[in-house]
């Protein structure tokens, strides 16, 4: 039987690696794609869940090409009616979308937990792999700016991202655990590597790190870990990883990415347009993969996806893993 995966993922990049690697692995139900819900939040009455709702859209094939999120061919007629009443339209829902919200927030009201209504609404939709939330409880990302404490979505997309960030707290992380589908996976004998996709370290990949006994999983699994970057000649491909990156007075790039995931990864994958930063990378004592990470299309995401698994293979076969991290958190 092929190996197992797991990879760890936020919305639009993380989501195109997990498409490219369900569309190389021979067997798509051995991946789980663990789906940061520090972007989750209550609006309209309904939960609404970012990240997995991508996720779920991208691995049934339903995503809007030209945003990422949401779903394609949407219609906004809800949208516009409810301006009309003078309801709040800053966060756009549409009308295709809005069945998922609708449904989960039923679900969830009748006592189901999230990881379940995730696992039942993308077995509906055809999916293969299985997307797993970090935790079944909320653990909101909050952002610390220059002006004051801001709900995640209050800032990304009612501010788009405009203050300047101070830091983030995942409230409630004390209290969450993670899905025992996720520690089940990082504990399979079979896993063949982790997978940090190249999703914003700060709002995506941090949140899923703080859920108490993630680091303590990760740090005891067998398989290497392996991110991506998402920087591209030193600028985030979308998203505001680059500027957050400069406003904690941290210089965007690879070497920094590496530098984030101290202790965390065995190997980072670099852009070719980030090349000249390996010798930089590997000095943080990561190994490194110089591979196309812009993922325009269908052929792309597999490369990548082809690329991420050979070097996981490679350092998996050498048998040379990181120093373990001191946090246990
Ligand atoms: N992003 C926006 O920039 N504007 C929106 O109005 C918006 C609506 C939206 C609705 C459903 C959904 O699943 C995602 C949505 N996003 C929107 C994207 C989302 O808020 C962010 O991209 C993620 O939270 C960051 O990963």
């Amino acid at each position: 039987m092929s190996a197992s995966f797991v990879a760890l993922s936020g919305g639009v990049g993380g989501a195109k690696l997990a498409l490219g690697l369900c569309e190389v692995l021979e067997d798509p139900r051995r991946l789980t794609v663990v789906a940061n819900t520090g972007d989750d939040f209550e609006h309209l009455g309904l939960r609404v869940c970012p990240d997995l709702d991508t996720l779920t859209y991208t691995l049934a094939g339903l995503a809007n090409p030209e945003t990422g999120w949401g779903r394609a061919g949407e219609s906004g007629a809800f949208m516009e009616a409810l301006g009309a009443l003078g309801g709040e339209t800053w966060f756009f829902l549409g009308d295709r979308d809005l069945a998922i919200h609708v449904e989960r927030t039923r679900r969830l009201r009748a006592g189901e937990s999230l990881s379940a209504v995730t696992a039942a609404l993308s077995a509906r939709l055809g999916i293969r792999a299985r997307i797993v939330p970090m935790s079944d409880e909320p653990v909101p990302t909050v952002v610390e700016t220059d002006e004051g404490s801001l709900a995640f979505q209050h800032y990304f997309v009612r501010e788009r991202c405009r203050p300047t960030v101070l830091g983030f707290r995942h409230e409630g992380a004390e209290r969450a655990r993670p899905c025992a589908a996720f520690l089940d996976a990082l504990a399979a004998s079979d896993l063949g590597a982790v997978i940090v996709c190249p999703s914003n370290p700060y709002i995506s990949i941090d949140p899923i790190l703080a859920v108490p006994g993630v680091r303590a999983a990760l740090d005891a699994c067998r398989a290497p870990v392996i991110a991506v970057s998402p920087i591209v000649g030193g600028r985030a491909l979308k998203g505001p990883t680059a500027k957050m990156m400069a406003e904690r007075g941290v210089e965007p790039g690879a070497a920094a990415i590496a530098r984030h995931y101290d202790g965390l990864i065995d190997g980072l994958v670099l852009d070719e347009a980030d090349r000249q930063d390996a010798a930089a990378v590997a000095a943080t004592g990561v190994a490194v993969e110089v591979a196309a990470t812009v993922m325009t299309g269908p052929t792309e995401k597999r490369a990548l996806a082809q690329a991420v698994l050979a070097f996981a293979a490679r350092i998996g076969a050498d048998g040379e893993r990181r120093p373990q991290s001191s946090s246990t958190a």
